[in-house]
């Protein structure tokens, strides 16, 4: 079925983009003119967006009708987690094809240490340069790995812009001194945001021809913190008619002492400060205004695409490096191996796949590497520890017995699967949920006998593999983390 719908839909977009049939995806032929007919690669990385899309119903008012758009024409995942839930190690573990837990990096790292970190990086291929290897042209702008790129990874690097985005001169509501993390109103217009830059460059970059596919990575920054986008993005939502998602006040009665400390964030608000100084709402807004100034250009970038030459015969992958807390949890962060830290959206469009899909299979960032490969026709790189998607892509609803594995720290990790997560920490010490009654997390199961064997089979699924971290790789917003590390470097 796979290889008849691939015929299929090489067909269609040879013909929809009038290249050159004769050169044929069989033939031996040089790499160029071999590459020449393969589809091209949007490849769009959205930083720290949960589920908080219309399409994902994570929140009830999100506005975000591009993204939307883009998840009716493709096939989105709604399972989807990321494999480590801060910046780096996601990133890492998606670009390298790599798990944490096999190379060490747990914690951030600079772009241009990558490849020292572990032996497996530097004799590897960063996704791109795979690309590149198949005679594809490689472009990339904003943050796509942890800053941009280690240097070289694209033939065309539009670079990122430092930082977050232009701040005022003071933090509006938040101690600057603790954490980037602030929200309100800036600056005056969009075309001060990096994001917007970003998108024009892409947009340009849409519009030009080529002699050979390519690979154009956008990554873009909000909705990190600093929560701060022009007036317009904040019009949106009325502050007084938004819901903020439940909270359990005693919800860590029942979560072990690791797991606390794990997740421990003693940098940013918790949900008892937000509902004392009345902020809840407004980092709400502050959210969901920052995620549809994000739609919007992702919109932008997609219609250009829809304008130009390339469509029809390109694939859109739309990610993100993790979720977000905005108050499960007693919380305002990532940094947790719970649901609303590590649920990402994904979604997936292009020649052959059929729209309007929602899979609700577990999937991992990791496996994004191997199902480009393998949606534009190039060999699979064998030292991918995920696997490809298509599957999934042709039949949502085909059998798929793979969790999805999240690692924070070493030894600390999460499987989900469509039912359940479990969680197991160096220790020893365990959470277990069931996502059929308890969608929020609030009631640890592992303790119970009657789930004895469901945690049997779930613990098959860790890692053999614990890598000691690598020397490259640190956190130290986190003090268990930062002591953590000084015990398995
Ligand atoms: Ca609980």
């Amino acid at each position: 079925m796979l290889r008849h719908n691939t015929a299929v839909h090489r067909r269609d977009f040879l013909k929809a983009g009038g290249l050159s049939v004769a050169a044929g995806w069989g033939c031996d032929l040089s790499k160029r003119s071999r590459s020449a007919n393969r589809p091209s690669v949007l490849f769009i990385a959205v930083d720290d967006l949960n589920g908080w899309l219309g399409c994902l119903g994570g929140h009830p008012h999100a506005v975000t009708p591009h993204i939307d758009g883009l998840a009716s024409r493709g096939v989105l995942f709604s399972n989807a987690h990321c494999q480590a839930p801060i910046c780096g190690p996601s990133r890492t573990s998606l670009m390298t094809g790599l798990l944490p837990s096999t190379t060490g990096v747990y914690g951030q790292i600079q772009d241009d240490r990558l490849r020292a970190a572990h032996p497996k990086i530097r004799e590897g291929l960063f996704l791109p340069e795979y690309f590149q290897q198949h005679g594809y042209h490689t472009m990339g702008i904003g943050k796509l790995f942890h800053q941009h790129a280690p240097d070289g990874v694209f033939a065309d690097s539009g670079g990122r812009e430092a930082g977050f985005g232009p701040t005022p001169p003071e933090h509006f509501v938040w101690d600057q001194e603790k954490t980037g993390t602030d929200w309100g109103v800036y600056p005056d217009r969009d075309d001060a945001m990096p994001d917007y830059r970003s998108a024009q460059w892409a947009i340009e970059r849409l519009g030009r021809s080529y002699d050979v596919p390519f690979f154009l990575g956008v990554g873009l920054l909000c909705p990190h913190v600093p929560w701060y986008v022009p007036q317009k993005w904040f019009d949106l939502f009325d502050l007084e008619a938004l819901s903020v998602p439940p909270y359990l006040p005693n919800d860590d009665d029942d979560i072990p002492p690791i797991g606390r400390d794990l997740a421990a964030v003693p940098m940013m608000p918790t949900t008892e400060w937000a509902i004392k100084n009345g902020e809840w709402k407004r980092i709400v807004q502050a959210y969901l205004a920052c995620v549809a100034f994000t739609d919007h250009y992702v919109g932008q970038m997609l219609n250009a695409l829809a304008r130009s030459a390339h469509a029809g015969h390109t694939y859109v992958v739309l990610w993100s490096d993790h979720g977000y807390h905005l108050g499960e949890k007693n919380r305002f962060a990532k940094q947790s191996i719970w649901e609303e830290s590590t649920r990402v959206p994904l979604i997936v469009a292009g020649p052959g796949i059929d729209g309007g899909h929602v899979c609700s299979r577990p999937a991992g960032m990791i496996d994004v590497y191997p199902t480009l490969l393998d949606l534009c026709g190039l060999p699979p790189n064998s030292s991918n520890e995920g696997r490809s998607l298509r599957p999934l892509l042709d039949d949502p609803r085909a059998d798929w017995p793979h969790p999805a594995l999240m690692t924070y720290g070493r030894n600390n990790h999460a499987v989900r699967t469509e039912h359940f997560r479990y969680i197991r920490y160096e220790d020893g010490s365990e959470e277990l949920y069931d996502h059929r009654h308890d969608r929020h997390e609030w009631k640890n199961l592992a303790g119970l006998d009657e789930h004895r064997q469901t945690i049997e089979r779930l613990k098959d699924y860790l890692p053999r593999l614990n890598a000691r971290w690598s020397p490259e790789s640190r956190y130290d917003w986190n003090p268990y983390l930062t002591e953590h590390r000084k015990r398995n470097l």
